[in-house]
């Protein structure tokens, strides 16, 4: 039976997403090319420094591993300009309410961001305390599609993955959440979320009661 709840921090407990696009975009800006919302879509879930040689290879730049650190570090210092600004306000339509419904019904909750940045940006939300286990960028070595993250996850609630629920928005955060061996629920459009076991457009338009009906099947 499922014991946990694993939830992603960008695009599902608030939307962080646009800062990173925001700050690779002025990034790819400046270097003399432009990144769409589109492209984005490939950047979700996946580490700074795998983002950034994504964003290079996109733009057709080779450069050295001292620029590369130089620019990640300058991508950071912008996102994290636009994240200081975040409050309880920025946390996403249903997140509270799906919380208090996932205490009530007893579950576990571990975050499971890829994410530096993720337990300062759970401070400044108000949301540390929601957690009974945080895995974010430093604590793994490899980001999403690998299942790390998520595995981590499970082994410091000590429950087994068949016993977790990964809810996610991005491709690559599916695909870790089934390469864990977990039920996952994809937040965002089945066109694009094709890996995931239930879709939804947001926790706002999900009960955990349907969630725990549908992981149990
Ligand atoms: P940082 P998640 C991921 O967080 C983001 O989706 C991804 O766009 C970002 O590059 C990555 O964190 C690393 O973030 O630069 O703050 O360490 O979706 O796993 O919560
Ligand atoms: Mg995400």
């Amino acid at each position: 039976s499922i014991k946990a709840f694993l939830f992603d921090l960008d695009g599902v407990i608030v939307d962080t997403a646009i800062y990173h696009y925001q700050a690779w975009k002025r990034l790819a800006n400046e270097l003399g090319f432009d990144i769409s919302e589109e492209f984005n879509e490939r950047l979700k879930g996946v580490s700074r420094t795998e983002s950034l040689e994504i964003i290079l290879a996109h733009g057709g730049l080779v450069l050295s591993d001292e620029k590369k650190t130089e620019l990640a570090t300058q991508k950071n210092g912008w996102y994290l300009e636009l994240v200081s600004r975040m409050t309880s306000d920025d946390i996403l339509p249903g997140v509270a309410t799906f919380f208090s419904q996932v205490r009530k019904a007893g579950l576990l909750t571990a975050l499971g961001s890829v994410s530096k940045n993720a337990p300062m940006i759970l401070e400044r939300i108000g949301m540390t305390n929601a957690f009974d286990a945080i895995i974010d960028g430093t604590k793994i070595s490899k980001g999403k599609p690998d299942p790390e993250v998520f595995t981590k996850g499970a082994d410091e609630l000590e429950v087994s993955p068949a016993e977790c629920v990964v809810f996610e928005d991005a491709v690559a955060g599916v695909e870790a959440g089934k390469r864990a061996g977990m039920f996952v629920v994809g937040l965002g459009s089945s066109d694009v979320l094709t890996q995931a076991d239930l879709v939804a457009s947001s926790l706002e338009n999900l009960t955990v009661e349907d969630v725990l009906t549908k992981a149990s099947n």
